[in-house]
């Protein structure tokens, strides 16, 4: 495993990077003259993106544990290579076991304005014990005046294989009273686990109450137009054509251990997923990419 000295030794040219200790976790800080993003190789996950001069646009729980048994509550839960409960077997954890993996820190490219790094995580016996299929996922993260975040999935197993996918991006708000979402109106979408299929007709979605919503052939960005911040966030995204708005609102959040109470006031999930008719398909030696590309934009 990568702890934070042998990441210093393998990648001692990189000036850009910092390597640490978060609770059990070897977690990496990129600064350049744009931005600051943090990740943990646990699950490869992105805890926050800080333009220069701004806000962290991405939201983490003040009470997200950093443990090796519980997904970060917060930044980008990649979440492979199922979204939501498991099809048939209810023992296995609900979005995936990429969150809760490893993940191998491979490459860096730095600039003033830009910094990329590569991130992957293999195929093993552990992971053929939950899902029998050979793959090879490459996580390309790109932190500029966008955090560009791209997970490519490559099939390696001789026959085809079908996931679903979801980049269940946590975005920091300042208070969901006072936010509308934009870019969803005419979508269908479905209440999660309901069957019936609605139809937004507001320009704006405003979040008074549990949504967790799944737009369908909804491949553009979606806009956070934050009024107490004073800004709009874009989430942009490619490579999925279902988008997830999640919020879990006043009486479903005390149900989570790892928000507070309080804590559905300060963010809203918006995630470019790979679900419902929109699983991906991969013959073998086949691959598809799922990116997210955030930035913000100010009145
Ligand atoms: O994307 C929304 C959702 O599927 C909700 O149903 C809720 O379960 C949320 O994800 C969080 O899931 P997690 O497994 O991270 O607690």
């Amino acid at each position: 495993m990568q702890t934070p000295e042998k990441l210093s030794s393998q990648f001692n040219h990189v000036k850009q990077l910092s390597f640490y200790t978060l609770g059990e976790h070897t977690a990496i800080k990129i600064k350049n003259n744009i931005a600051t993003c943090d990740l943990t190789l646990f699950g490869a996950h992105i805890l926050s993106y800080t333009p220069t001069h701004s806000n962290d646009l991405l939201w983490m729980s003040p009470s997200a544990l950093f443990t090796k048994q519980m997904p970060i509550r917060g930044g980008i839960p990649i979440c492979f290579p199922w979204f939501g409960p498991h099809n048939t077997d209810k023992t296995q954890r609900a979005h995936g076991f990429a969150r809760l993996m490893q993940w191998e820190l491979k490459t860096v490219l730095e600039s003033d304005n830009l910094t990329t790094l590569t991130l992957e995580l293999i195929s093993s016996e552990i992971t053929k014990k939950l899902w029998p299929f050979d793959f090879k996922a490459i996580y390309k993260i790109e932190i500029g005046n966008t955090l560009n975040a791209a997970l490519t999935v490559k099939n390696t197993g001789d026959s085809g294989l079908s996931y679903t996918l979801g980049l269940h991006t946590y975005f920091n708000i300042g208070d969901i009273e006072q936010v509308s979402i934009g870019g969803l109106q005419n979508k269908e979408y479905y209440q999660a686990y309901n069957p019936i299929l609605n139809t937004q007709k507001e320009e704006y979605l405003s979040i008074t109450q549990e949504e967790n919503r799944r737009y369908l052939n909804c491949c553009k960005a979606a806009y956070i137009n934050d009024k107490s911040l004073k800004r709009t966030i874009v989430a942009n995204k490619a490579g999925s054509r279902v988008t997830v708005v999640w919020n879990p609102y006043l009486e479903d959040c005390k149900n989570f251990k790892d928000i507070p109470d309080d804590g559905y006031v300060s963010f809203v999930c918006i995630e470019a997923t790979n679900t419902y008719d929109n699983t991906i398909e991969l013959h073998s030696g086949h691959q598809h990419t799922t990116s997210i590309i955030i930035s913000e934009k100010f009145e």
